[in-house]
Order: C-alpha cells, then sequence, then structure tokens
C-alpha cells in the first residue's frame, strides 16, 4: 500500500517540500478523506471538495498563520483544516467535542477569524490588514469568498472600503456559480460573463461603435485598432467591477489547475494591493453525486458513499416540509400571498412553492436585509409577503425588522426555521435568540407552535384567517427537527391571538412552555406525577401577546411557576413571564425559567445539547423539584 503523503503533513510548511506530483496524489487523498467523514457525519461536502486544490495552493505559497486566510462563511475550511494540524481529529468533525465545522480561533492558531455567516470575510480581512499595518507587521491577508457570499451585500460594503485602501490585501473569489443553490442575481450573470470572456467582447462591441462614430475616422480606424488586439484585450480587463472599485483584478483562474493556482498565487504577492483573484471551481469536484447534485451535497446529511444515497431519516417529516405545504395551500386560495428566500430555496422549503407559483417566488440571494425590506416594500402594496428565513440569518436583518416593517405596522410574516437549538453547526447556526431579539418590538405577534398541527394553524391565523384582527408583523419560530407525528387537521383552525392553551392541570406548580419545549414539559409532567407533583402544563403558543390573564391567575393559584424555552434565557419567554408577574403584583409567585445559558453553545447533536440545558423531560422535571424544594411545606399527594 502507497504511503499517505497526508500522513505526513503537520503543518503547511510540509506542504512547500512535496513534489508536484505529490501535491496532486495529496489532494486526491484530501478528497478521499473528506468524502469519508462526512458520509459518516454529514457537513459540508461540495463547497469542500470544491476548494481542494485553491486551498493547497494557498498554504503552498503563503505562510500561515503569519499570513492570514479569512474564510466566508467557513464551509469550506476543511482542507485548511486538515493542513493545519488537525488530520488526526479529522474523524470527530461536527461530533459533541470534535472539531468544528468552521473556523475557530479557540481550536487553532490558523484559524484567524470565527465564521458561519455569510459575506464577513473581506471586512474582516480588512480589519486584519489594517491592525497588521498599523503594528509595522508585513503580512499577506487573503480573504476567500464565494460568488454566492459576494450576493451580501456587506461584502461589497468591504470591498468598497478595500479599493480605497492601499493594504496588503488579497480576495479569492471562488466563483462556482453555485451558492447553496443555483447564485441568483444581476452580479451572478456579470461573473458568467467574465468567465466567458463577454467582457472584453461587449468593450470591444462599445469600443468599435463609439470609433465608427468618431466623425473623419470610421473603418480604418477601427481595422487599426483591431490589429492591437492584445491591448485592448489588457484594457479589457481594466474594466471589470473590481478595477472599478479599487482592485487589481487576475483572473479567472481554473481553480482545479494546481500549477496554475502556484503560479498565479506567487504573483500575487509581488503585486500592489488589493488584489482580487478570480477562480473558476466545480463544486463537489472529483465525487460524481456532489458534482451532480450539489446542492443537496452542499450541507449533506449521512450519505453512502458507494451509492451517493442519503440514509433514511427517523420517518416523520420535518417542520420545513409543514410549513411550505400549508403555504402552498393558503397560496392557493389566496393570490397576494408572496414568499421570500434569502439563498435557501432548499432549506426553508420554499423551491417547492417557487415551482408552483414562479410569479410569486423570490429568491433575493445572500441578502437577508434586502429580503426584509423588499418584503416591506410589498406588504405597503397590499400583498401578503412571507419571508422564511433561519432564526440565526434574521438576526443580520434586525434594522430592516424594526425599521421597515415595525415601524409602518406592515404585516410581514416571518417564518423563522430553525428556531432553537440547531445540530451540528455550533453557535453561528443555533436560532436561540429571536425570541429576544423580536420581542421588544412594538406591534409584533410572536408565536411558536407545539407541533406541526399548531404550525399550519398559526401560518392561517397570520395570513388568510378571515375574522382575524387585523395584524401587523408576526413571526412563527419553528426548529429544525421532525414535526412530533401528530395527526393534521383537514381544515385550518383561527387561533385566538394571545390566548395561550391548558394542557394539564394540577396544583402543585404551574409549567409555561413555549414552542417545541412543550412536549417535554408534557413529559415531564407525567415524570412529577409518578413523584406525587400535580403540574398545570400550558402551550403558551404566543411569546408576544402573552395571555396575560391565564399566566396571572394560574401563577397565582400555583405560586410555583416554571417557564421553559429553547431561547436564551435572557430576554425571552422567561423574561417577559417575570415582566409580567412584576407588572401584575404577582411577584410573590416563585419563579424559575429554563432555557439555553447565557453562553455559546458548541456543536453537537440537539438532544444532547438540550439535555444539558435542562430542555428534556427529565431536565424539566429536575426544575420543578428544585423549584419546590422552596415550598415551605410542599404538598405531597398520595400515589
Ligand atoms: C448570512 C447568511 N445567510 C445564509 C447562509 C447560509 N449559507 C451558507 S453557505 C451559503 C452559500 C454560499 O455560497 P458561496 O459563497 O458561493 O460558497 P459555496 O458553497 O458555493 O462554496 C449559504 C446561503 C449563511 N451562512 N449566512
Amino acid at each position: 500500500m502507497a504511503i499517505s503523503i497526508l500522513d505526513k503533513i503537520n503543518s503547511p510548511k510540509d506542504l512547500k517540500r512535496l513534489s508536484h506530483s505529490e501535491l496532486h496524489r495529496l489532494a486526491r487523498e484530501i478528497r478521499r478523506l473528506i468524502i469519508d467523514v462526512v458520509s459518516q457525519n454529514g457537513g459540508h461536502l461540495a463547497s469542500n471538495l470544491g476548494m481542494v486544490e485553491v486551498t493547497l495552493a494557498l498554504h503552498r505559497v503563503f505562510d500561515a498563520p503569519k499570513d492570514k486566510i479569512v474564510w466566508d462563511v467557513g464551509h469550506q475550511a476543511y482542507t485548511h483544516k486538515l493542513l493545519t494540524g488537525r488530520r488526526d481529529r479529522f474523524h470527530t468533525l461536527r461530533q459533541w467535542q470534535g472539531i468544528s465545522g468552521f473556523p475557530k480561533r479557540e481550536e487553532s492558531p490558523y484559524d484567524t477569524f470565527n465564521t458561519g455567516h455569510a459575506s464577513t470575510a473581506v471586512s474582516a480581512a480588512l480589519g486584519l490588514a489594517e491592525g497588521a499595518r498599523y503594528k509595522g507587521e508585513r503580512n499577506f491577508t487573503i480573504a476567500v469568498v464565494g460568488d454566492g457570499a459576494l450576493t451580501g451585500g456587506m461584502a461589497f460594503e468591504g470591498l468598497n472600503q478595500a479599493g480605497t485602501l492601499k493594504g496588503e490585501l488579497i480576495v479569492v473569489l471562488n466563483d462556482n456559480e453555485m451558492s447553496i443553490s443555483q447564485s441568483v442575481g444581476a452580479l451572478s450573470s456579470y461573473l458568467s460573463r467574465i468567465q466567458t470572456g463577454q467582457v472584453y467582447h461587449t468593450f470591444k462591441k462599445q469600443a468599435e461603435y463609439a470609433l465608427k462614430h468618431i466623425p473623419a475616422v470610421g473603418e480604418r480606424m477601427v481595422d487599426v485598432a483591431f490589429r492591437v488586439k492584445e491591448a485592448m484585450k489588457s484594457l479589457a480587463r481594466h474594466l471589470t467591477i473590481f478595477d472599478e472599485l479599487g482592485f487589481e483584478y487576475v483572473g479567472p483562474v481554473d481553480g482545479h489547475d494546481l500549477e496554475k493556482l502556484l503560479e498565479v498565487f506567487e504573483a500575487a504577492k509581488s503585486l500592489e494591493g488589493p488584489i482580487l483573484i478570480h477562480v473558476h471551481t466545480k463544486k463537489g469536484k472529483g465525487y460524481l453525486p456532489a458534482e451532480s447534485q450539489s446542492h443537496l451535497f452542499h450541507s449533506a446529511k449521512p450519505f453512502d458513499k458507494e451509492t451517493g444515497k442519503f440514509k433514511p431519516g427517523k420517518g416523520v417529516l420535518p417542520y420545513t416540509h409543514f410549513f411550505v405545504e400549508t403555504l402552498i395551500r393558503l397560496a392557493q386560495q389566496d393570490d397576494k400571498i408572496i414568499a421570500i428566500t434569502a439563498a435557501m430555496p432548499g432549506g426553508t422549503g420554499l423551491d417547492r412553492f417557487g415551482n408552483i407559483f414562479p410569479d410569486r417566488y423570490y429568491d433575493v440571494g445572500i441578502a437577508e436585509q434586502h429580503a426584509v425590506t423588499f418584503a416591506a416594500g410589498l406588504a405597503q402594496e397590499g400583498l401578503k409577503p412571507v419571508v422564511a428565513i433561519y432564526s440565526t440569518f434574521l438576526q443580520r436583518a434586525f434594522d430592516q425588522v424594526f425599521h421597515d416593517v415595525c415601524l409602518q405596522n406592515l404585516p410581514v410574516v416571518f417564518a423563522l426555521d430553525r428556531a432553537g437549538i440547531v445540530p451540528g453547526d455550533g453557535p453561528t447556526h443555533n436560532g436561540v435568540f429571536d425570541l429576544s431579539y423580536l420581542r421588544h418590538l412594538p406591534g409584533m405577534a410572536l408565536m411558536a407552535p407545539k407541533d406541526e398541527n399548531e404550525l399550519q394553524h398559526m401560518l392561517y391565523t397570520a395570513l388568510a384567517a378571515p375574522g382575524s384582527p387585523k395584524l401587523g408583523p408576526v413571526a412563527i419560530r419553528y426548529p429544525k427537527s421532525a414535526g412530533v407525528g401528530v395527526p393534521l387537521d383537514k381544515d385550518f383552525k383561527r387561533l385566538p391571538i394571545g390566548k395561550a392553551e391548558i394542557l394539564e392541570e394540577g396544583e402543585d406548580i404551574l409549567i409555561l412552555a413555549i414552542g417545541s419545549m412543550v412536549y417535554p414539559a408534557l413529559q415531564a409532567a407525567g415524570l412529577l406525577r409518578q413523584e406525587g407533583i400535580g403540574a398545570t402544563v400550558v402551550n403558551a403558543r404566543f411569546v408576544k401577546p402573552l395571555d396575560r390573564e391565564l399566566i396571572g391567575r394560574l401563577s397565582k393559584k400555583t405560586g410555583y411557576v416554571l417557564t421553559v424555552e429553547d431561547n436564551t434565557v435572557v430576554g425571552g419567554f422567561g423574561s417577559a413571564v417575570l415582566e409580567l408577574l412584576a407588572q401584575e403584583n404577582l411577584f410573590s409567585a416563585k419563579v424559575k425559567c429554563l432555557g439555553v445559558p447565557d453562553r455559546l453553545l458548541e456543536h453537537g447533536p440537539r438532544e444532547l445539547l438540550c439535555h444539558q440545558c435542562g430542555l428534556d423531560a427529565e431536565g424539566i422535571a429536575a426544575g420543578a423539584r428544585e423549584l419546590l424544594k422552596t415550598k415551605p411545606s410542599p404538598r405531597r399527594k398520595k400515589q
């Protein structure tokens, strides 16, 4: 058996000794290992397979960690991890206490900036470059940005400033014509025109036209001009948008041609900054199923690497499915409903909506801020926009939710997928802040369903229910998980706004749960019942408006209140209940708030993370027992 080259790579320094043919062999070994591990653990397969040669070339030419590489989103950094001392732990990728799927400074000095959300790399790298300049350090800073990430406005805010600073910033634009799905928008077509040389042709045509229309010049001059075709070509290069922004544009370069990449990166070292190197890669490169269906292998579930088939799930379909099926049914009855995604058509399920209602569907790119304000404009025109965004990514658009939606009390519906604790990806992807960052916005109605059946009624209530009070903005948050498996009511029901639901009655303690915590709370009540403790379990349904009457009355009755949410305990549902009790002079009730503690949650399986936060049946029951310890003479019922 041939000796593995990867086994001998302990740091990027080891790369510098390899011959070109060894580098090629190394690329093959890396691809094999990435496929092996991701097929077991799940992860970002397609983006990583596309970046093997670019990463090898960067680490061969530059001197990390002195030279700093910032990975946009960070989902393409597996090769980087393998080359920077994490090969032996790579099999623990995305597992509890294993290595993270994203760059993480706590994990390695080679990870220069923590990422997970898109479009930040240029700004971060520019900050690092300027920081180094202030300190008098000489090094290169490289931002690696995808064409998808470039659709995020922030990437352009960074380029805009970088063009005016003359620092040693190198932007590597990884253009694979894909975001998770097809890249969208005018910029994406512009990049393809550069790829195919059409930017040059456009220039040629414009030049021809201009020369022909100069009086007394005419055809002969055109002939002369085209004899200096090479000069024209180089002139044309200066016409890319990046040149206009003050960058030295280099490209397009084949991102799988190692020799070419080495040459271009080496040359870039001697150019005056800032430089943008446009590389063209193939997402999923080297693994046919990922090449042909890169969107499915973007963030892949575990799969059989021989067949490329995903391992079957648990049976019940995810909340996302129930959301989009309901939206489609509602849209069939109401042609004002419009659906908007920010580059997550598959993840939010809206690709199905788009296939059925192509004129009422928009993928705006990785542009959450724009998505929200765009929806506000549609709402102003009397339409009913539904913006489906992952909870964590809506954080980007907080001011747009406030300034463009809430300030005008516009009826925009926010469907917040991946709310709560999200498995595998870690702190950048947990959706554990939305209850806190939306609750305090005036006019916002904020709901979370206990199951998929309630999700459909909530969407109906928000969008279409006849006789509903006129609602302004509404947010509905639901988890990244399979539904509970309850049957779906055939007919939609209008839920009374701000009304909670009593699910079980007991005298010792009130458990107020929201969203995906409701069923675990019911199970906890079952455990407590076996110990003679009677719990009233309430499905709060609304975090805003809260059911003041019911919560007030039951808190007074039991005197012990346990709130349960898979959101941070800071400023979320529990805080809302505490405020209510204070306002209603009910502070004699003893209250305990269970939720995500005020610290970052590392990556791991959802069940484990929920367990650690006390957010499962056992943890909720333990929380109740602890609270009841403060009871002077606890009433224990006979079993
Ligand atoms: C603010 C934000 N919105 C959405 C996402 C989800 N997301 C992760 S990667 C990705 C596509 C990135 O495309 P690109 O930058 O071209 O990289 P590629 O995967 O093609 O290599 C998206 C939309 C995110 N990480 N951050």
